[in-house]
Formats: structure tokens, sequence, C-alpha cells
């Protein structure tokens, strides 16, 4: 993607979920958000745009790397945490690594996120990592199969489920948090708590997803604005006990639409960069099979909100009623079939049990939309 010269601050604006920035207008830069501190960040720019000393501090970091494309381009690879580092020698360096640290998202370049429930009821996989050391060896699986996310929850939303006291939801998930960011995981918190959310990111979480989109507590967007962290706003009708039993809409994907960019409006009044903010639909949240299914075609103009979309299908029952499967863990084809469909409709951010075979499908993805491209 290039973007046109002199247009540092629409860039800013337009391409919001992008690692991509303008410092001091004299630097137009952009990349992908590498998954770990170690991971090299690309970044490609005009090499005049920076200080001859800086660029050759910028190339000798270690395992750094300086290409010259020619008068108007260059591109750098350097560690994420090599930046970080340089960053009170360098000006451009820390205004490269505050970019970095602002864009948790990275539209184009589809994400997994694991899910580790640590709940005795969840629908699919309730009981089975109530355990912590359970809980932290599947996560560590999820890992290892490529997921750039892990989304640790301690409270089952299956419609009907009861609400769990903050202390139990901290008793379950924050040693889990803790073991899988410090094993290099990016750790989202599913809470709807405050003083969930906070525990967790007090263990190195740096994402909150919160399905009531700050609703259901009044302190969680101040704390998320406050720590900095990313969070994923999700619609829902309703509350977990009670959104099953009729849900109703005059037009599903308006009132869905109206209703994320309020909460998006309401955490960035709170004080939370939009970079930040990812949106979700909130599939099986208060809707029925015609609900889930409008909303699924309806994803480019939930997309043109301006928000990264996170979407979570995986197993869910309205798949089962699609295809007969009454399991929930042998709904996996239902599941890809639609997680497929749903990057080409642009969803980013991929919400999943299974991840390997979620990789799998969007590297097939990926590469049909990166070759059209040339
Ligand atoms: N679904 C569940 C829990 N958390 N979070 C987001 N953002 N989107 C979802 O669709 C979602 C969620 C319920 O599913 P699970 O019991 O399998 O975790």
């Amino acid at each position: 993607m290039h973007f046109p010269a002199g247009s540092a601050a629409r860039l800013a604006d337009d391409y919001l979920g992008e690692f991509a920035c303008a410092l001091e207008a004299r630097l137009v830069c952009h990349g992908r958000r590498p998954r770990s501190n170690a991971e090299r960040v690309e970044l490609t720019f005009a090499p005049a745009a920076v200080p001859a000393s800086e660029l050759a501090l910028l190339a000798s970091a270690p395992a750094s790397e300086l290409a010259l494309l020619g008068a108007q381009r260059a591109r750098l690879w350097i560690p994420a945490a090599e930046l970080r580092a340089l960053a009170s020698r360098s000006p451009t360096a820390r205004g490269l690594a505050s970019a970095l640290d602002a864009a948790l998202w990275a539209p184009g370049a589809p994400a997994v996120m694991g899910i580790v429930n640590v709940t005795p009821d969840s629908f699919s996989d309730g009981g089975q990592q109530l355990d912590p050391a359970r809980a932290i060896a599947h996560g560590r699986e999820l890992l290892a199969q490529g997921a750039d996310w892990l989304d640790v929850g301690g409270e089952s939303t299956r419609p009907g489920a009861q609400a769990v006291a903050a202390e139990v939801e901290c008793e379950r998930v924050v040693p889990v948090v803790a073991a899988l960011a410090a094993a290099g995981a990016g750790v989202s918190i599913d809470t709807t708590k405050a003083r969930v959310a906070r525990a967790a990111l007090e263990q190195g979480a740096q994402v909150v997803n919160d399905v009531s989109a700050g609703r259901f507590d009044p302190e969680l967007l101040a704390l998320v604005a406050e720590r900095g962290a990313g969070l994923i706003l999700m619609h829902m009708q309703g509350t977990p006990q009670d959104m099953q039993r009729a849900p109703h809409y005059a037009d599903v994907v308006d009132e869905v639409a109206r209703h994320l960019r309020a909460r998006a409006r309401a955490a960035w009044l709170a004080g939370i960069s939009p970079a930040r903010i990812a949106l979700d639909p909130g599939f099986g949240f208060g809707k029925d099979l015609e609900h889930n299914l409008a909303l699924m075609r309806a994803l480019p103009e939930l997309r043109s909100l301006g928000f990264p979309l996170c979407l979570g299908v995986s197993r869910k029952s309205f798949l089962g009623r699609l295809s007969g499967e009454r399991e929930p863990a042998r709904r996996g084809s239902e599941t890809l079939a639609m997680l497929v469909l749903g990057a080409e409709l642009g969803a980013e951010l991929h919400r999943v049990h299974e991840v390997a075979p979620a990789r799998a499908a969007l590297s097939v993805v990926q590469a049909l939309v990166d070759r059209g491209a040339g």
C-alpha cells in the first residue's frame, strides 16, 4: 500500500488501525505490526526524511537491516525491542516506537485469536481448562499453532449462564494470563468487569475483550484508556441471562451498526485511541439464525465504520442449525466456512477454538489477496 505524499495528517485518520505514522510531518512510514518483541518491524519510508546519523543508528542495531530502494524509498527491518531501546537516543526511533505501540491491529493481515476459556460451563469447551495448568498448556499449544492473540476468559457468556463474582473470575484468569504473557503471547482478557481487566492488564494482558462494550461496568473504558490497552467492543442485545429469549430487531444490521458506532464513540470520549479499538457484531449474542446471517452478509457495511472487525463464530450454535451438527466440537468445517467468508468480507481478527486450521484457511485467503494485488 502506498500513501500519497503530503497526506500525513489524513493518513493517520484514514488508516487508524494500520501501523502507519507521520512524524512531525517529515517522515511517513508504514509497516506491519510484529507478533512479538523479537520479531522485526518492516518500515518503508523516504530516506531523506530521516537524518543520516539516525539512519545509521537504526541500521546498526542488532539484527536490523537497511535497504535503499532508490532516492524516494528505503526499507528498514528492525526488531521491535531494538526500536524501543533506541527511543532515548533517536527522535525517529521514539516516534516509530510509539506509533507501533499505538497500533494493535494491522488491517490487511488477518489475525487469529485462540480461545482459552477457564470456565466450568462455556458452551463448547466448558470445564476442559478450569485447572490453570491445563489452561496454560492449552494456551501454549494454541500459540505454537500460530495464534497472534490468546483470549483468556473466566466467565461463560453462553445463553442463560449465571454471572460470576469478580474474585472468582480473577482467581481463574490471573495465573493463566500471567503465564501466557510471560511466554510471549499477546493476551486479551475476555471480561466485562474493570476489576478483572485491571488484574489481567497488570499481569501483561494487552487487550480487553468486552462483550458488553463497556455497558456493564462504568469503570471499564476509563481503565482501558488509562492503561493504553486495546479494546474489542462487541454488540449484545440484553444480557447473557436473557439475550436468546426472543431477540428482536426492526433492522438488525442498522441497529448493530448504530450501537457499535455509539460504543466506539463512548470509548473515544473516555480517552481510548481509535487505533486500539476493534468492533464485533456479536454472533449469537441476542440474535436468531436470520439475524446472524444478515450480519454476516453485512460485514463490509460494518467494516466501513472504520475499525477492524473481530469475528467470533467458532462452533456457534447457529452453525449447527445450518449443518445439523449438534456437537459444538464437531463444527470445525462450519467454522472454517464462515471464517473464510468473513475474511473475504472484511473481518480481520478471528476468534477461534482451533487455531491451526484457521491459520491454514486464512493463509489460502491471504495468498489469493496478495497475489491479486500483484
Ligand atoms: N463469543 C464468546 C465469548 N466471547 N468475545 C467476542 N469478542 N466475540 C464473540 O463472539 C465471543 C466473545 C462465546 O463463545 P465461547 O464460549 O466459545 O468463548
